[in-house]
């Protein structure tokens, strides 16, 4: 890892270089080359670490939708990523009443059960009253594929209600942005 982040320093610095090379009418001379506005290069714009971009997030899962039956969550998986390291997944869903059914979420651990909904061979992470209010946080803190979907009707929320996705989340790169 350092050695390639060291070499991306180097490709920047030696490509800065070049342009201000150049881009200088005088060269060879460099009579008027100012290393502070040459410097100053990495301190602006695309070039910086974003400590805010860096940090983890908290994603409701469905955005606005939240968590309910026949929304494409694979899709909006697809459409939200790339998840990283140490984001929060957040299943918010309303506690089940008279006219509205319930919800939970459970995690497969194989693509062969995920695929076909396997419900008795996911765990449950969260029952039908853990998505009220601030929502069920699950922490992404693994690189690993996580399975996760929607546990009710023996798999038709999964299958039919297309409450199903999987996220691998991945390491946040160091250069966040390439100008
Ligand atoms: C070099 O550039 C910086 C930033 O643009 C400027 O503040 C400074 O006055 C310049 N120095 C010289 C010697 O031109
Ligand atoms: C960092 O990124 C966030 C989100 O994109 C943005 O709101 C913020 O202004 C950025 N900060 C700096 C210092 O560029
Ligand atoms: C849901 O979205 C995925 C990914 O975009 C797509 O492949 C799939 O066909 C969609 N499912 C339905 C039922 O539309
Ligand atoms: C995730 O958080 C743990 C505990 O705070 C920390 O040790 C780890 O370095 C973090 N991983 C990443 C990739 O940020
Ligand atoms: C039942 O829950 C649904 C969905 O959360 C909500 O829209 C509806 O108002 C609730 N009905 C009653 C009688 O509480
Ligand atoms: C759901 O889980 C919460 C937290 O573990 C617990 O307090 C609550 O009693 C459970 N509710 C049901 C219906 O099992
Ligand atoms: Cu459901």
């Amino acid at each position: 890892m350092a050695t390639i982040h060291f070499l991306t320093l180097f490709v920047i610095v030696t490509s800065s270089m070049l342009t201000v090379t150049m881009a200088n009418k005088d060269w060879p001379s460099f009579g008027n080359f100012n290393y502070t506005d040459w410097w100053s290069r990495f301190g602006n714009h695309n070039h910086q670490i974003n400590k805010t971009e860096q940090e983890p997030k908290k994603i409701i899962v469905g955005g606005s939708q939240n968590w309910h039956f026949g929304y494409n969550y694979s899709d909006w998986a697809i459409k939200t990523g790339p998840f990283y390291l140490n984001d929060t997944l957040v299943f918010k869903y309303d506690a089940p009443n008279a006219t509205s059914f319930p919800h939970s979420v459970y995690m497969f651990q194989t693509w062969r059960s995920f695929k076909n909904c396997d419900i008795k061979r996911a765990k449950k992470l969260a029952n039908h009253t853990q998505g009220v209010g601030e929502g069920f946080k699950f922490l992404l803190n693994k690189w690993k594929p996580y399975y996760l979907a929607c546990g009710e009707k023996n798999g038709l929320h999964c299958n039919i209600g297309q409450m199903k996705f999987t996220v691998i989340p991945m390491l946040r790169p160091l250069w966040p942005s390439w100008p």
